[in-house]
């Protein structure tokens, strides 16, 4: 008795929640979604297979579809963020239904100025912020239900990942391309650390927008410059968007021309300028040397010393910034000495100018008035007269000086009338005949500044002996791990943290005493070699194993923002082209596409003081108006990018949370092409959503949760099906989604207006077609359909081309050339045919008249010219 009460109580009465889940089979994408994750996760259906692993098929090609890594900041994910993310992902899903081996990885791009920065701002070591950092990503993902292989996953700030960046880093030296060099570099007083010349705009960090200044200072360098013609030159062969290679060519900035001597008057030295007018040759008024230009001292007469002086002082004081910005106004010191023209013989006065970079060509100029700008300014400035060399066409007044122009030569001695382009060769020939100048290609790209006096980075794999002489450690001593510090800021004068401990710089090798160096690498170290990486990352005794990298090759599809056009792209395009003429890796490309997403805008709020209102304060009135909700007053909406700073940002874990992770997935396809800057609006998911649940309750039947399908195939509803297959298929051409999403909701009005249910083979294919862009929805319905094989790997459905082709034709029925009706009639029917089958449906009109002309245009129309009776 006892017993059977206590079993009594121990039965819970059902609640609620409990009778839902049983019984309500409508459409719940949180549970479906949860439950998906969950079994992606536990039976790891995203895992990729390298050769040699157990299970791997040979039979499958290899597809590597990989986005930007992110760095794992402490703001998290928005929504715009994921959107990359959602089409990689939609990608990968498809190329597995396609039968491809997709290696699809996710990993965090975790060390670096940002990280610790945000480390210093939030006053903790940036190895707890980086780890609380990365867990919130990883969660936000996989909260997309992203087909990330993550036993991949990687951290560019384990060190059992930058063991093997310092390996790389020693294999690059090995191959002399790097070296050490004191040089005037960028230093940011700020972030207390030098940086590289891409990483510094307009005079001021990229990180942060603080001012910089130059220094002389002994760094690590990069010989990226050795590497400039293959750069450009492979630029060619990728596939890659256009303005992306534009922006590098740019960078690299190539520039043919010629050197051309001029021996100093009175003297046996001798001055080279760079230009790419060889044939204004003649029109040279003066020599220009860049303030910091070597041969500034011995060129300056006695009687021009102070003024020089200053103003060398003075450029050298000006931040870059001040200096070109001054630079516009073109001003110049005479140092009073003299070149001589190397064909004419006359006497150049020579200067000093701001305007000429120290780090560009030589250093010097030849200043050319009548055909370039910036010298047409500077002779301004210090009075110097001109004429022109080259003549455009007839009404070119020789007086009017004229930019850039290409035409005939005129007041150029032997060279006069020589077309521009001819005259460049034949005075490059004379001046190599008279030893006086030669062909020159100049580059804009300078060395790669690869060090930081930072904490944060990859500890330099060298060893530096007490005579100042570099060795390199051992591999078997990587990973140099960095020490752990408390206080990691950068020193008061900008010297290293690392500096700060010689328990870990002091090291003793052999009854030999070392010391290591103290700076780190940049952030950029990690993220050059990631993708290589990704194909092996759990090999302990290699960076990736032969097997792996002859297998992936390279990346085939590369996602990410536009805003890496050149330092990530460039710098990871320059270390796989050592790395391929090492022999490491097999193809000197690493990225064969890339694709750029488009930036997600935002609205953003403003009340009428002007002040920002957080987007998540602002709803619309019933006139449609955006006003505050606390306050009701009326606010004025803009479009501007998400941030926080801009109060907009939208976190996708919130919109999952309330709506879905597929309604997202389809909302921010829906949006535009994936390439496409593009506004989010909330309101907008409920069209996804409305779509989703209208999908479901076609299929599902709510009470049993079982599908309606009908015995039966529709053609119609099949034909409806392999029109949205083919849309579908073709969005993926030029990843515009968006009409993916617009083919299956048009696919569902058809379907609707066919009124009948689908089969359940038709339901299949409905689901293969929706399940890269909603991928928990259609794993749900498939369930339902007890398929053995998972939907994941399920082969695409094959597009059926004849049910596309249109057999009928709008046959347009008209009397007097006015449209009676239109009905539909068969392709290719014979005149025959159709007028008689025009007659019959035009009898009420034919009946009282008499048809004087009968008219047929095939496929098109039947016209009875006709007059009363
Ligand atoms: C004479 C001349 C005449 C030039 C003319 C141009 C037009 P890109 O195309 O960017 O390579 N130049 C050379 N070295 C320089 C330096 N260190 N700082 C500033 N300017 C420099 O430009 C090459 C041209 O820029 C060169 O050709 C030189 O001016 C100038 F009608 O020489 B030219």
């Amino acid at each position: 008795m006892r017993l059977f009460r206590d079993t009594l109580l121990t039965i819970e009465p059902l609640k609620r929640e409990d009778f839902r889940m049983n019984f309500d089979h409508s459409y719940q994408p949180q549970k479906i979604e949860k439950k998906w994750q969950k079994i992606w996760e536990e039976k790891k259906t995203f895992k990729t297979l390298n050769p040699g692993d157990p299970g791997f098929d040979p039979s499958k090609k290899p597809f590597y579809v990989l986005d930007m890594f992110p760095y794992p900041s402490g703001s998290g994910l928005h929504v715009g963020h994921a959107l990359g993310y959602i089409g990689t992902d939609i990608i990968a899903r498809k190329k597995r239904m396609e039968g491809y081996n997709v290696l699809h990885p996710m990993g965090w791009d975790a060390f670096g100025l940002p990280a610790e920065q945000y480390a210093i701002e939030t006053g903790q070591h940036p190895r707890t912020t980086t780890d609380i950092n990365t867990k919130n990503f990883r969660s936000q993902l996989k909260n997309l239900g992203l087909s990330y292989d993550w036993d991949r996953e990687i951290d560019t700030s384990d060190p059992h990942y930058y063991k093997w960046t310092q390996w790389i880093f020693l294999q690059l030296y090995k191959k002399g391309t790097v070296y050490q060099k004191e040089m005037a570099v960028w230093w940011c007083e700020e972030l207390k650390t030098v940086l590289a010349n891409e990483e510094v705009i307009n005079g001021r960090s990229e990180r942060g927008n603080h001012p910089c200044e130059r220094r002389l200072l002994k760094q690590w360098v990069f010989k990226i410059t050795a590497y400039a013609e293959r750069l450009l030159e492979d630029l060619k062969e990728l596939d890659w968007p256009a303005s992306i290679k534009k922006q590098q060519e740019d960078w690299i900035g190539k520039s043919i021309g010629a050197e051309v001597v001029y021996k100093i008057d009175h003297s046996d030295s001798s001055l080279k300028v760079f230009t790419t007018r060889p044939d204004t040759l003649f029109g040279v008024v003066a020599l220009v040397l860049a303030p910091e230009h070597p041969l500034v001292q011995s060129l300056t007469t006695e009687s021009c010393r102070v003024e020089v002086e200053n103003y060398v002082k003075k450029s050298a004081a000006k931040s870059e910034r001040d200096r070109k910005a001054e630079a516009e106004q073109l001003t110049g010191v005479a140092l009073g000495s003299f070149g001589v023209h190397p064909l004419s013989g006359k006497k150049i006065p020579i200067y000093i100018a701001d305007y000429v970079l120290a780090d560009y060509g030589t250093g010097a100029v030849m200043v050319v008035p009548a055909h370039d700008e910036r010298d047409f300014k500077f002779a301004k400035n210090v009075g110097l007269k001109f004429s022109a060399v080259i003549q455009e066409n007839e009404d070119h007044e020789l007086t009017e000086a004229r930019f850039g122009i290409e035409g005939r030569l005129v007041n150029s001695g032997e060279f006069n009338g020589l077309a521009s382009e001819e005259a460049r060769r034949k005075i490059i020939e004379k001046l190599r005949k008279e030893n006086l100048g030669f062909e020159k290609i100049s580059y804009k790209i300078r060395d790669w500044i690869f060090s930081r006096q930072r904490y944060w980075g990859e500890p330099f794999p060298l060893l530096i002996d007490e005579s100042g002489g570099i060795e390199l450690c051992d591999e078997s001593e990587l990973p140099i791990e960095l020490p752990p510090m408390k206080d990691f800021k950068p020193g008061a004068d900008g010297s290293s943290p690392l500096a700060r401990v010689p328990e870990w710089y002091q090291v003793q090798k052999s009854n030999k005493k070392y010391q290591r160096v103290t700076d780190t690498m940049p952030g950029w170290a990690g993220s050059c070699w990631y993708y290589l990486r990704f194909m092996d990352p759990l090999n302990q005794k290699e960076a990736f194993s032969k097997a792996a990298i002859n297998y992936w090759k390279q990346v085939d599809l590369y996602v990410g923002g536009a805003s890496h056009a050149v330092m990530h792209l460039l710098y990871a395009r320059f270390w796989h082209k050592v790395l391929f003429d090492l022999g490491i890796v097999p193809t000197p490309e690493p990225f064969k596409k890339l694709f750029n997403q488009g930036m997600v805008t935002a609205f953003g709020y403003k009340d009428m003081t002007g002040r920002l209102v957080p987007s998540d304060d602002v709803a619309t009135n019933a006139e449609g108006v955006p006003v505050r909700k606390s306050t009701g007053e009326k606010v004025e909406k803009f479009v501007t990018k998400m941030a926080k700073s801009l109060k907009n940002v939208v976190n996708p874990d919130d919109v999952v949370r309330d709506r879905g992770c597929d309604v997202m997935r389809l909302y921010e396809m829906f949006m535009g092409p994936l390439a496409d800057e593009k506004p989010w609006d909330t309101d907008g998911l409920i069209g996804s959503e409305k779509f989703l649940r209208r999908l479901w309750n076609f299929l599902v039947d709510e009470q049993s949760g079982n599908l309606k399908a009908s015995a039966e195939k529709n053609l119609q509803n099949e034909k409806s099906i392999m029109k949205c297959l083919k849309r579908v298929n073709d969005s993926f051409e030029h990843f515009n989604f968006n009409t993916s999403v617009a083919a299956l909701m048009e696919c569902l009005n058809d379907i609707q207006g066919n009124k009948t249910q689908l089969s359940r083979e038709q339901i299949q294919m409905l689901m293969q077609i929706l399940y890269p862009l909603a991928p928990h929805f259609a794993s749900e319905v498939w369930e339902k359909l007890q398929i053995a094989k998972a939907i994941d790997s399920f082969p695409w459905p094959k597009l059926d081309e004849s049910l596309l082709v249109e057999k009928e034709f709008e046959f347009v029925l008209q009397v007097n050339g006015k449209i009676k009706k239109r009905i539909s009639a068969p392709i290719g029917m014979s005149e025959a045919d159709g007028l008689r089958m025009a007659e019959e449906n035009l009898s009420e009109f034919l009946s009282q008249v008499v048809v004087i002309k009968k008219i047929f245009v095939a496929n098109k129309l039947a016209n009875f010219v006709v007059k009363p009776n």
